[in-house]
Parts: structure tokens; sequence; C-alpha cells
């Protein structure tokens, strides 16, 4: 610290001269005396989850030094920082990754053992922070895994809701939902900033007044309240950067209620100040469906302002220009919830710093890029104006001013042509509905240098279709970025087996930061050795998931049977209901079946995961069918091994890990065009599953890599979906119909609240399940026939394997960094020598 003088600041780098060492005696110390100190607990005498929880300190410690170290060498080098906005982050459990990223994994497995605990059974202590929804929120953790992996300047901002996603309960086959409090044990990562705190105002007025021939805006809240940091250190892998995630909490303020208890209304105020801290109670669990409810507005914008009030109040440690803001600070909106932040940067250099308008625009413009996360025009957000300007007047007409300027030139581009007002209409960030409403997208494509899909198919929809008018007037402004996912918690946490032999037969561990690696063990593709280590390792992987089925479930499933596995949010969309149908067509073939010929028969083992919006109520249909189907299935003397089907309750990123590395066959079976990305697949094939899937979103690409041989591909392509809908009402042909029928009436559930499900297919359809099925049933077919043939299956599941170097969130990463955000990397040097430039 410079204001006290160098002989202070000597002796307190004297003080913590090193990064603490690895040695297993200075592990061991650490944890106990976390247990003694911080949790007050005596070493002679701790039970499991408090040698989590010291253990969990102790690492949090080590990346303390690493996450100071890094946030003082971006400070130091002032490079341009990338600001990744998402209101969900799936974050999952922390500590095994965190250990892998250190390189400690083995280091605290001994360390532990001496203490009495293993350490895979610490890892079961440790809570699943459930902050997100599904593929979106998880592709945020697994970018800011990316991030801090290629020491790019990078923080995360987010919310830390109180309740994360629902704990889905299965109670007599159907979905419960439960809250999920996690915080309810201390959260042993995250580091409270209660001196990181800004004021969030809501409502009230816009004021006016002129100052020197120009109009000025004063906004006059009727509402404050604080916004409080929590930061989560985010490891990189090999290295000593640790990048932040912050996370904002909501508060009361002290100030503002003053008045209602100086009035002596006691109750109301501490009502107020309740009300202030239910912004970030609750994480809203509609997956790409807007809630439209006006705490979700709250939640949206609180996160927006308190993170423009952080990004600035850096930005300004510095004397600097305005129009350097660019030069330093890119920010990233993860889809529309984040957009927000659009208007409030322009609000705060408008109205706060006097920017004068064009100027702010000019800085605002080059700030901010947009990914979209989907092609539905339903799952697009809008804000109903009535709402939005309750809430935030002022913001609302700052996007009025946006339209104003964009009409404007929307108008003259297209002054000659006849169809002007149309084009005006479709592209106005304003809905002339009633009630009107604010389109968030097309606030976010119009104030953004850069727009990009998820998938290079959903990225062409994007150009041709969703957002065509946008991409005629602005063709350089969209971009592909193909997701990817971390290998380090998809293959090395999730997968021991494989990733022992990718070290193995690479001699290195270099696959882990460099996916496309494991490419060159396609000269193994015919050792035996290789094969056999490969064949063994998935089975380690089913006889995992089979142990945690049974614990879970109750049911027992063979591990010599086809793992054939559909885990994702439940969606109409997503057709789980296609796969029931598939379960019911098989199980009636089967029962049709002489005893000899069933013999001859796969075994399958079906198993579907994932949860339902509260309120949608197809979806908790679809849940119920499954658990219904599993019933008759299950305990079916005539088919015992031959066919089982499992509801895996509580789909969340802590099973995933269990249950993606177990599968041979991986459901990913969405309409074309309509699934924006799926990640799913890609961890699936990375550990080894085959696709059963559609030529939708990123599947198109996976096997453009791993070849179209090596998956099970079926279905309308996306250039023959809308003729397809127009017949979408056909009937569904005999074997169909059967099922249908089935259903109907009540072999599978009961009919009264499950017929709907097949009413919606019989008469609309707008998924296309009846015009799908027989490729899918013929393609099902074919999948038994290679199953058949061992050799060739694992051949297929190897090649997928080896092939998947292109969806590595690094790639993904390493491209917005240079398409979008311009951004160099920042290496933290080795501690030691970091130490001296201090
Ligand atoms: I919009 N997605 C999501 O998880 N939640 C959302 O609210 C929206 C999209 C998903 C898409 O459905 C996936 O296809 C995609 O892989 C994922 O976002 C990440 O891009």
């Amino acid at each position: 610290s410079a204001s006290r003088g160098e002989a202070t600041s000597e002796k307190l780098w004297e003080l913590m001269a090193e990064y603490i060492d690895t040695e297993k005696s200075t592990i061991q110390k650490a944890i106990v005396a976390h247990v003694e100190y911080t949790l007050a607990r005596t070493r002679f005498n701790f039970d499991k989850n408090s040698c989590f929880k010291a253990a969990a300190l102790s690492i949090r410690d080590r990346l303390i030094e690493s996450w100071n170290d890094t946030q003082q060498l971006f400070t130091a080098e002032d490079k341009k920082r990338v600001y990744y906005m998402s209101i969900e982050f799936l974050i999952g459990r922390s500590m095994q990754n965190a250990l892998i990223n250190l390189g400690l994994e083995d280091k605290y497995r001994e360390a532990l053992e001496e203490v009495g605990y293993k350490l895979e059974e610490l890892y079961d202590e440790e809570v699943d922070p459930g902050l997100g929804n599904g593929g979106l929120g998880r592709l945020a953790s697994c970018f800011l895994d990316s991030l801090a992996t290629l020491d790019y300047p990078a923080w995360g901002y987010g919310i830390r809701y109180d309740y994360g996603i629902f704990r889905q309960m299965i109670v007599k086959g159907y979905q419960v939902e439960m809250p999920d409090y996690w915080l309810a044990q201390m959260n042993p990562w995250e580091i409270e900033r209660s001196d990181v705190t800004y004021d969030i105002y809501f409502g009230g007025r816009v004021e006016k007044k002129w100052e020197n021939g120009i109009e000025k805006s004063n906004w006059i809240p009727n509402e404050i309240v604080k916004a409080i940091a929590y930061d989560n250190p985010i490891p990189g892998y090999d290295t000593f950067n640790t990048i932040n995630l912050r996370l904002w909490k909501s508060m009361p303020t002290n100030e503002f209620d003053f008045q209602s208890f100086n009035q002596g209304d006691y109750f109301k105020a501490i009502e107020t100040r309740q009300k202030a801290e239910y912004i970030t109670s609750v994480l809203y669990p509609n997956d790409s469906t807007p809630s439209g409810k006006e705490l979700r507005l709250r939640q949206q914008y609180f996160f927006c302002c308190a993170t423009i009030q952080d990004i600035i109040r850096r930005f300004l440690k510095k004397p600097r220009e305005w129009e350097e803001l660019p030069d330093k600070v890119a920010i990233q909106l993860n889809d529309t919830h984040p957009a927000i932040s659009i208007p409030e940067l322009l609000r705060v250099l408008v109205d706060k710093y006097g920017l004068e308008w064009q100027r702010a625009w000019n800085i605002c413009y080059k700030v901010f890029s947009y990914t979209n996360h989907t092609v539905m025009p339903e799952a697009l957000e809008k804000w109903s104006v009535e709402l939005f300007e309750r809430l935030l007047p002022r913001h609302l007409e700052i996007i009025y001013l946006i339209n104003f300027h964009f009409m404007n030139q929307v108008g003259q581009r297209y002054a000659n042509d006849p169809k002007k007002f149309d084009i005006m209409g479709y592209m106005s960030l304003i809905e002339e509905s009633r009630p009107k409403a604010v389109r968030m997208a097309n606030l976010c494509i119009v104030s953004s240098h850069a727009v990009n899909g998820v998938a290079a198919l959903h990225s062409n929809l994007l150009k041709t279709q969703l957002f065509a008018r946008f991409h005629e007037y602005f063709p350089k402004k969209f971009q592909n970025k193909t997701n990817g996912v971390t290998p380090r918690r998809w293959i090395k946490c999730s997968n021991k087996g494989l990733s022992d032999i990718y070290t193995k037969y690479l001699k290195s561990n270099n696959w882990l930061s460099d996916l496309y690696e494991t490419k060159n063990l396609m000269s193994y593709i015919d050792n035996e050795e290789f094969q056999e280590e490969f064949r063994q390792a998935k089975l380690q992987n089913k006889e995992r998931l089979a142990k945690w089925v049974e614990k879970e479930c109750g049911i027992k499933i063979p591990t010599d049977a086809m793992f054939d596995i559909m885990v994702k949010r439940i969606h109409e969309y997503k057709r789980q209901n296609l796969f029931a149908l598939y379960m019911i067509y098989r199980y009636f073939n089967l029962k049709a079946m002489t005893v000899d010929d069933r013999a001859k028969q796969v075994k399958r083992v079906f198993m579907v995961g994932g949860k339902a919006a509260p309120g949608y109520i197809a979806a908790k249909k679809i849940i119920k069918l499954i658990n219904s189907i599993g019933d008759v299935v299950n305990n079916d003397p005539d088919i015992g091994d031959l066919m089982k089907v499992v509801f895996l309750p509580n789909y969340c990123v802590s099973s995933a890990q269990i249950i993606i590395p177990a599968a041979d066959l991986t459901e990913q079976i969405s309409t074309a065009g309509t699934e924006a990305s799926g990640t799913s697949n890609m961890k699936f094939v990375m550990n080894g599953a085959i696709i059963m899937g559609t030529m939708d979103g990123a599947n198109v690409e996976i096997v453009e890599d791993i070849g179209i041989q090596n998956a099970f591909i079926f279905g309308a392509r996306v250039h023959e979906v809308d003729r397809l809908r127009v017949q979408s009402g056909a009937p569904a042909g005999s074997r169909l119909q059967r099922i249908f029928d089935a259903i109907k009436s009540g072999t599978f559930g009961n009919p009264k609240e499950l017929s709907s499900l097949v009413e919606s297919l019989e008469q609309h359809d707008i998924y296309l399940v009846k015009s799908d099925f027989y490729s899918y049933i013929e393609k099902q077919e074919e999948a038994d026939a290679v199953y058949k043939n061992q050799d060739r299956w694992l051949k297929m599941s190897i090649t997928g394997a080896l092939n998947m170097g292109r969806f590595s969130s690094d790639r993904t990463i390493h491209e917005y960094a240079e398409d979008i955000w311009d951004l160099e990397s920042v290496e933290i040097p080795k501690p030691s020598l970091s130490a001296i430039s201090r």
C-alpha cells in the first residue's frame, strides 16, 4: 500500500512472499485450522460435512491468492476487459473443478485420506448451486471456465438468488416442485463484499429542466434498494489466472424508509424493506419462455444497474475520455435478459455525466454485443410499455429516443418502398399491440455492434427468417459462434476412465487445454488394447449410473443393456413425447414376439430426465406419461430386463456428470429449426455416446466433424419443415395410431389426464411428431442392428469422442474474443515472479 510508505510495503510483502505450498502437510494443516478456527469445531471430532467445508475453505484460500494477483494485474495492464452478463449461471459444484484446475486433486486426495476422509465422498457433500434453468445458464458457466483458462481479462456478472431452480421430486409419477434454499448451509466459495454496494432506483417520475438550451432529465425515483456484491472465484485450468463471477444480492437501504419509520408506521416500513430483499430471492423457473412478471423486470433492471455502475466505477479509476470506454470495456449480453443495460448506460452517460446524445450513442453501440439463443417467436422477450413506464420511466424515454432515431433511418432507407410502413412496424423497438410492448431483441440488435446465434444453422435462420429485415439493414452485424462446453468439467471431472485413457495414450494432459489433440488417437481405432480400455471405461460409467438409479429410483437396471438417454428441459419442441411414443412402440413389439424372438432383441434402458416449468401443463403431462410407461413396462414379467423405462428425478449439473458418461445412445430429437444449438449433444458425444438425432442446432456441425455415418440421423430437414407443417393435421398411420389409441384408452396412465397429449398431435402437431415418427423408428431399428455388432458400435462411439475438438468452449471463447470483443489475453506469471512487480 503506497500511502503507508515503502517500508510498510516491504514488510507486507515479506509477510506473504509465496503462494501457499502444495505439501501434503500444508494442506492438512490448513484443513484442520479451518475446522478449528473458522468452523469452531474440534479437529478431534468433525464430521464429513465439516471436513468438506474446511477443505473447501482451504481451497478458496488458494483461489484468493491467484484471484488477487489476477485482478491486480488486470488493473495494472489496463487492457480491455469483457463483461459477460447473464441472468443465469448454472455453476454446478465447485470443489472438484477447482482442484483439477489447480492441479491439486491427487494431493488433496492423499492429504484427506490421512485425516480420515475420502475426497470423492466430500464432493458429494457440496450443494449444487442451481442458479439457472438449462442450456443458457450452463453455457455461461462453461464460458467463464474457458475465459479463465485462456487468460482473458473477463468478469461474469449475475444474480445471487436465494432460491435456485426448484428441486424436482417425482411423486406417483407427477413432478412436484420443492424450494431449493441452497444457502441453508454456508457457501464456502463466495466472498461477501459488504463494501461494494450500489443504490438502485425504481419508479417515480422524470423531471425536465433546461440548461444552456439543452433539455436535462432527472429521474426522481420513489423506491431505492441496495445491491451488494458476492464474488465467486473462477480458476482457469493450468494457469495462475482466476477470474471473478460477481453476483448481486438485493438489500434494503437504510436511508430511504426513514420517513415511514418516522411517521410511526413501523410495520409498513419493515414491509418495504422486505420488498427490497425479495428482488433477488428466486430464479424464475421458465426456460426460454418469458414470464412477463413485474418482479422479473425488477430483477433484470436491478442486475443491470448494479453491473453498469460497477463497470463505470472501474473504468473511472483512471482519468479518461469517455471515448475510451469501448477500448476498455466489452459487454456481452447473454440473450435479452440483461438488455436494460443498454438504456441504463445511455442514461448514465447522458443524465449523470452530461454527454450529448449522439456521443453517448456512438460509445454505447461499440460496447455492447448480443447473443440470441432461440428462434421461437413466443420466446422473444417483450415488456408492456405500461409496466416499463411505471418501473423505469426514464429508460422508456431513452428507448423511445433510440427508436425515434432508428425509425428515421429506416424510413429514409425504404423511402420509396411500397412496404415502407410495414418494414418500419416490423423493425420498431415498440410493438403497436394492445398493450403496447417493448421488443427487447430489437433493442439489442439496433444497439449492439455484433449479434450472434449459437450454431451455424441457428445463425442462418436468424439472418434469413427471424431477423431477416435486420440482416438486410445491418448485414455485417450478424455472426455465428457455435456453442461449446468445457472439457475440464465434462470430461475430466465426470469421466475419469476416459480422461486416464487420453492422458495415457497422448502421454500428456494437453488435451485438456486443446481438445483437438484427441483426434490424434484415431490411429488407435483398431488397437484392441485401446478399444478394450475404452469399453471398460464406458462399462464402469454405466455401473456408476446403475447404482445411482437404484438409489434414487429404486429400479435395478442391467448394465449390459443399451443405455438410451434423453436429459434436458421438458419442452414440446424438444420432443420427449416422440421418445415416449417410441418406448411404447418397442414395448408393443416385444409383447407381440415369441419368447425365442424376444431373447434375440437388444436390451435397452430408456432414461429421461428434465424439469418442466411449473406452469407448463403439457410438459408436466409428458413427465407423467413417461412414468406411467415405466410403471407398465418395468413390472411386466414378459419383459424383464429386455426393456426398462426410468425417469431420472431432479436433473441438474451434478447428476448430469454421472448420467452423461454412461450413455450409449443420446436422444437429440428436436424438430429441425427449433433447438438453437443444444449443448448436451456435445457433452454426450465427447463421452462416447452416439447421437440419435435430427439435423437441428449443433447436431449438424457435430456430424460434420465426426462423420454422418457415426450418428443416427432421421427426420425432416429444416427446409422441409414449413411445407410439412401445412399437412400436419394428417392422420397418424396405423402403427402410430395404435399407440395413440392405447394412451387414450388408459393403457399408460389416466386417459383423462394424458389423452390431451395425443389430441394435440392428432390435430395440430406443430412439432411434426407424426411426420418424423416413421423415419425415427427406422433409425432406432438401425441402432439396434449396429449395437448387435459391438465392434462396430464401439468404433462409432470412439470416432465420435475423438473428433469433438471444435466443441470445446475454448474454441468458442477464442472466436468471441477475436471477432466480437477484440480482446487480448493477460497471463499471470508464476507467482514468485509476479510478486516482484507488486
Ligand atoms: I432463449 N436456451 C436456454 O437454455 N434458455 C433460454 O431461455 C433460451 C435458450 C438454450 C437453447 O434452447 C439451446 O438450444 C442452446 O444450446 C442454449 O440456450 C445455449 O445457447
